[in-house]
């Protein structure tokens, strides 16, 4: 795997999950793999759980880790290129990924949409310069369009908490304060359409995720309908994808509460569970019952991030070794 960005890059996705599932049951198996292997954490926003889940997944198989935080230590990076450096930045990203790439085996890179380009944004222009220029396998920690470390636990949840063979899941716009990148949704309609499961993505008019992620996924622009006989509820907020209307990227066009999730809006569901990748706002997206609730599977989900960085660290090592 020379990178891993889409569900694609893991290869049999049935195989995957049980191998997830062994490394649940013994998770230091594979300690020896990683032996004298460094993974280097890039980290251009902030994080918790990536931070702490990847970290450890490197750490069960045995890795070196070294953290950095771009924007706390190291120089101010510059990322465009043909500009004149006269500005507050001190280094081309176009050195530093070669040399970031001189200490370490294995790169992973969290750096969020700008939300101001969407042509920028969509074309990966930072990460796809760490996947040319790092000489390394490259693990999208959350790039600009697509969060696979999130989607894969996700799904790794949703086998694990199923009752019934084909599960329907409910990807759910909600409200936020702030805007949001759409690696998040985008990601998860990926690896669900990837999925053996019946996919049904509901939000206001104008907030249509890109068809290259969303493909031929039911939208439903009424959320009571699209919830009801649901098994899984997965909230998320995101800004304008500006698909219909490009002006609009990264726009926040509508606050609607009435689309927080409480549990009304459980009770139309088949006794869903309810997901949330974190960090969540309460009161906006989920009221504190229903994420308190006997339903919400936000923990183990956050837990399964250890699990998924875990099996795509190993399919990594395995091709250096
Ligand atoms: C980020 C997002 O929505 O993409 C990270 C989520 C994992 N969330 C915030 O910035 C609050
Ligand atoms: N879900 C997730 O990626 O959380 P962090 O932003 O805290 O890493």
């Amino acid at each position: 795997m020379k990178s891993f960005i889409n569900v694609s890059d893991l290869g049999d996705l049935k195989q995957a999950l049980q191998e997830a599932q062994e490394i649940k049951k013994d998770r230091y198996k594979l300690t020896p793999l990683g032996r004298n292997r460094t993974l280097l954490m890039i980290f251009f926003n902030n994080s918790l759980r990536t931070r702490l889940s990847t970290q450890k997944a490197a750490m069960n198989l045995g890795m070196n880790v070294i953290v950095l935080d771009v924007n706390q230590g190291a120089w101010k990076l510059e990322t465009e290129r043909g500009v004149i450096m006269d500005g507050d930045k001190s280094e081309h990203l176009l050195e530093a990924i070669p040399v970031m790439g001189c200490y370490c085996d294995i790169i992973a890179v969290r750096s969020f949409a700008g939300l101001k380009d969407r042509d920028y944004d969509y074309a990966e222009t930072v990460v796809n310069q760490f996947i040319r220029y790092s000489g390394r396998p490259v693990v999208a920690m959350e790039t600009a369009t697509v969060h696979p470390l999130q989607a894969f636990a996700d799904l790794i949840t949703i086998e694990e908490y199923k009752r019934v063979e084909r599960p329907k899941v409910v990807l759910t716009w909600a409200p936020h304060c702030r805007a949001l990148p759409q690696a998040v949704p985008n990601s998860f309609a990926q690896w669900m359409l990837a999925a053996n499961v019946d996919l049904v993505v509901t939000h206001p008019e104008g907030y249509e995720l890109d068809p290259a992620f969303v493909e031929n996924a039911t939208i439903e622009y009424d959320q009571h309908k699209a919830l009801e006989g649901a098994d899984f509820v997965y909230a998320k907020n995101w800004s304008c994808p500006g698909v219909t209307r490009p002006e609009d990227y990264g726009k926040i066009l509508c606050d609607d509460r009435s689309w927080t999730i409480d549990e009304e809006h459980m009770s139309w569901t088949n006794e869903a569970r309810f997901m949330h990748c974190l960090p969540v706002r309460r009161g906006l997206i989920v009221t504190d019952e229903v994420i308190e609730g006997p339903n919400s599977i936000v923990i183990p989900e956050a837990a399964n991030r250890e699990i998924s960085a875990t099996v795509v660290l190993k399919h990594m090592l395995r091709e250096l070794n």
